[in-house]
């Protein structure tokens, strides 16, 4: 018989369940680093994070504040438009659920910002309902700067370039803001399971 190919078995890997692979991704073991500009440099005692916008007062918090919340350590897959998945994530972060618990808003979507300036658009139901979380930590440690850290946003079930890096805020708004990557193109949603790559998917 003859044997399997490298390049054959080369992106079938072995032991990666094909249902949580979206189409046109495939799995990586590494975690690349995609930014779109130099890494921020914010000193823990300048970080706050800060909920604005349009609901009843605004709300921020210190890295102390910050980290006292509950949090929660979650594993999920994530997928990036440049079409690698990783799979079974560690993190622990605060989910924007918990951010929100006591405001009162009728928004309906969310502009997050962060340092350096980048932003990326979100209806709001894609964030609340346990989808989203701002994450301090990654495999137990924290959150290293090339990752995002101090802290990102994690939105997985779309693809990577809405969970914002170096996230600061959430600005709550009554219509939708197209972010950094969806004024240059990428899909206002990014849903990867539906392939919503570009403005064109
Ligand atoms: N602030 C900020 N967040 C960002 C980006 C960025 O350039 N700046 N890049 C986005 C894109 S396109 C991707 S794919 C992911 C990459 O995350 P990683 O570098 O941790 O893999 O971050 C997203 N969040
Ligand atoms: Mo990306």
């Amino acid at each position: 018989m003859a044997p399997v190919s490298r390049g054959f078995r080369g992106r079938r890997r072995q032991g990666v369940d094909a249902s949580r692979v979206p189409p046109g991704q495939y799995v990586v073991d590494d975690f690349p680093v995609l930014s779109a500009g130099p890494t921020p440099q914010t000193g823990l005692d300048d970080w706050t994070f800060t909920i604005g916008g349009s609901l009843d007062e605004e709300r921020t918090w210190s890295w102390e504040q910050f980290v006292a919340l509950p949090g929660e350590t979650f594993t999920v897959d994530i997928h990036c438009v440049t079409k690698w998945s990783k799979l079974g994530t560690i993190w622990t972060g605060v989910s924007v659920d918990r951010l929100l618990e006591d405001v009162d808003t009728a928004a309906e979507f969310v502009s997050a910002f962060c340092d350096g300036g980048y932003t990326t658009n979100l209806p709001l139901e894609d964030v609340t309902d346990g989808q989203a979380w701002i994450a301090y930590a990654f495999d137990g440690e924290p959150l290293e700067a090339e990752h995002g850290g101090p802290a990102r946003l994690l939105v997985p079930h779309l693809y990577l370039w809405k969970s914002a890096k170096w996230v600061r805020g959430l600005t709550l708004l009554d219509h939708d803001e197209p972010g950094f990557w969806e004024t240059l193109g990428y899909h206002n949603r990014g849903d990867p399971w539906n392939e919503e790559r570009y403005w064109s998917d």
